[in-house]
């Protein structure tokens, strides 16, 4: 039977997420990332450890079928190959510094500056689209560095806490793209690799599904029934059942994370009591 090959960063900042999302996808590898490739076990997948940088390249020319990489990688390097979904983690901005005494007022400011960067496709796209011109110095890295040793005016380099700017005495003036872990495929993928794909982006779905929510259960006034229920929207729609007590009912619902807090105030507004959370190890969606 055929396999999906899958390209995963071998040591670095994507790796563990992209094994662990793996293995709570249910696909659970016979080795560690120190080999080269590794083959799961109940699943045919075999998984490829590569730089991060040649995942695209790997996954256009089809040694890989598809790939985990971050989308910067993906814009960076513009290969023919499809973006089929966001995995959340990684999150990350392509930014432009600037030292951070200097003044600024817009993009425009930018003009005739030498900017050090890893992205200049990312850069060059972004300036083009503002109409500004200026001089793309490419770096393969310690970008921060370069406007205190003088060899740049700017950068434009992955920010996430913004410390790596703040310790190099830079302040962010441009975000030009946001970037998250995404998976990406080949083009020209034969029916049985797409069949095994489908499953396998269910399972992955299922887990960012169960990941992204929480299961609740509550006692709620029978009074205020109504206005928790429009709280809690469900999968269909909340389960409600009468409790042993005149006037109170229990209600089963799961909640999204994002919005999880600002409701269980709301819910506890309401009068609803014994509020319990709980989490979801799967979620089939
Ligand atoms: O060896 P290989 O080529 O595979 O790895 P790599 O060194 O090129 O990549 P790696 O492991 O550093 O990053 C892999 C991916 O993680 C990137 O392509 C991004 O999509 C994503 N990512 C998320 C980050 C960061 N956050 C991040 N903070 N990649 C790099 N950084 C670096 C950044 O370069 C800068 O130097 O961290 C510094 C900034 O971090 P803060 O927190 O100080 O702002
Ligand atoms: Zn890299």
């Amino acid at each position: 039977m055929e396999k999906i090959r899958i390209a995963i960063q071998k040591s670095g900042r994507l790796s563990e997420k992209s094994l662990s999302l793996l293995k709570e996808a249910g696909i659970s590898l016979d080795n560690g990332s120190r080999k080269l490739r590794s083959e799961a076990r109940f699943f045919p997948l075999e998984v490829i450890f590569l730089r991060d940088d040649d995942i695209p390249q790997y996954v256009e020319d089809g040694v890989a079928h598809i790939g985990i990489v971050g989308e910067n990688e993906y814009a960076e390097k513009a290969c023919e190959v499809d973006l089929i979904e966001r995995l959340g983690y990684s999150r990350c901005k392509l930014s432009i510094a600037i030292p951070k005494s200097e003044s600024y007022r817009g993009v425009e400011d930018l003009e005739g500056k030498r900017i050090a960067t890893s992205y200049p496709v990312i850069l060059k796209n972004f300036l083009a689209e503002h109409g500004v011109s200026a001089d793309i110095h490419f770096l393969s890295g310690s970008v921060e560095i370069a406007p205190s040793i003088g060899v740049a005016d700017a950068i434009f380099d992955i920010v996430s806490s913004g410390s790596t700017l703040i310790s190099n005495g830079l302040k962010e003036v441009e975000v030009a793209m946001k970037s998250e872990a995404v998976v990406i495929a080949n083009r020209d993928l034969d029916d049985d690799i797409q069949a095994i794909l489908a499953k396998l982006l269910f399972r992955i779905r299922s887990v960012m599904a169960a990941s992204s929510n929480k299961y609740i259960l509550l006692n709620a006034p029978n009074d205020k029934l109504q206005e928790i229920i429009s709280l809690l929207p469900g999968m269909k729609s909340p389960t409600v059942m009468p409790l042993a007590e005149e006037g109170w009912s229990s209600v089963h619902s799961v909640l999204r994370e994002s919005t999880f807090w600002e409701v269980i105030d709301r819910l506890k507004e309401l009068g609803a009591q014994g509020i319990l959370v709980i989490p979801i190890e799967k979620m089939i969606v």
